[in-house]
């Protein structure tokens, strides 16, 4: 006799485990009600604004890439949503099973990992690690523990730089070269001569959830297991306290699991920006190419960003902070990873953006042509 599980039990059951783990209730009946009273409040609350200062978003980084998931996606009109499919990635463990007390200062304990480099290498390592998410929330003796620990790595041409399954041994940014994202045989996406990839099994100890394969020659950086763990996980733990609460209020976000949110934070990164400074520029060729015309304001909770992500296309318009901003970023491996579930909320507002643009202009644009 074979006993069906129903769609969405494992990811439910694994969001109240990893609270369990985070919080240590001494009741679990209580902390179970409380729980999941709180996962189905946040639910029925899906697509309520919370309005609020303005100042503080979510936006999403990146060029648009073809991956697996583009296009494949149906309009639909249905106003509610249904759990996230279980796909091969979420289905994958991802409590951490290396006891981890991030509050526990280990750091003088444990010999630090330096690489000796020239001037010139670690100008371009810094250059390399600029726009690094991950290291945006690092302070400057963190930073530059992370840079002295970094060592170089030349690949040539079909070399595996990680294989899905296997266990995970660096972090890699990447100075130059384009790297195919494979999962299961099938590739899903490619690093284009930027970013970073490898920190999935470091921080949850999980096998490798993809395999990365250089196309032609390239250089990398790597650092090492316990570094990354030591600074980067280390450091996440503090992002979570941080940001959590920030998360868990965005109406976009309120269809995700809380596991899903959790990783979420772990991947994003914090980006300022000063009164007028551009944050996004518009790629995508005007009809008119006359001065621009502010055609929104976006306030804290509210995302942007989105729009190349989801149709693929050039960016259709230019962000500018009014004020000083502080902009919470995903990359766009992260955004196609943990977002896949969300695109129908963003689908559907870009009919909003087009509503907007009618309105201002009188004349009908697709946005998605
Ligand atoms: P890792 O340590 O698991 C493989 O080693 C790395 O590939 C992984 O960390 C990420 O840094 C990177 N799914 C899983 N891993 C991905 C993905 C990905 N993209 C990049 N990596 N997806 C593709 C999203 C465009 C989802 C596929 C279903």
């Amino acid at each position: 006799m074979s006993i069906e599980i129903p769609v969405g039990l494992t990811e439910l059951l694994q969001g109240y485990t990893v609270e369990v783990l985070r919080q240590r209730p001494s009741d679990l009946v209580d902390f179970a009600v409380q729980y999941f009273t709180r996962l189905r409040d946040t639910r029925s609350q899906d697509g309520a604004s919370t309005g609020g200062k303005t100042g503080k978003g979510v936006m999403f980084d990146g060029e648009p890439m073809q991956t697996e998931s583009n296009g494949e996606d149906d309009e639909d009109d249905d106003s509610d949503f249904e759990p996230p499919p279980p796909s091969r990635f979420n289905r994958r463990v991802s409590v951490c099973a290396e006891a981890f007390n991030p509050d526990e200062d280990d750091e003088d304990t444990e010999p630090r990992v330096v690489h000796p480099k020239t001037d010139v290498q670690r100008c371009r390592l810094q250059e390399a690690c600029r726009d690094i998410l991950l290291f945006k929330t690092l302070d400057q003796e963190q930073f530059s523990q992370v840079l002295d620990a970094m060592f170089e790595l030349i690949v040539k041409p079909q070399e595996h730089v990680i294989d899905q399954g296997d266990d995970g041994d660096n972090f890699y940014v990447i100075e130059r070269g384009v790297y195919d994202i494979v999962v299961s045989g099938k590739c899903v996406g490619q690093y284009n001569n930027k970013g970073s990839f490898g920190e999935l099994a470091l921080m949850y100890n999980t096998p490798r959830a993809a395999t990365i394969i250089a196309t032609q020659d390239g250089a990398l950086w790597g650092l090492d297991r316990a570094t990354f763990r030591r600074l980067i996980v280390k450091n996440n733990a503090k992002k979570r306290r941080m940001y959590e609460c920030f998360i868990e209020s965005v109406p976009l976000l309120k269809s995700l699991e809380a596991t899903e949110r959790m990783k979420l934070v772990d991947v994003l990164g914090a980006k300022q920006f000063t009164d007028g400074e551009r944050i996004i520029t518009q790629t995508k060729a005007d009809h008119a190419d006359n001065a621009e015309v502010e055609i929104t304001r976006c306030t804290r909770g509210q995302y942007f960003g989105e729009l190349a992500l989801v149709t693929n296309k050039p960016r259709a318009a230019s962000a500018y902070a009014v004020g000083d901003v502080k902009c919470l970023v995903i990359d766009i491996q992260a955004f196609e990873r943990l977002l896949g579930s969300c695109k129908e909320i963003m689908k559907r507002n870009i009919a909003h953006y087009e509503e907007q643009l009618v309105a201002l202009f009188g004349s009908s644009m697709d946005l998605r042509d």
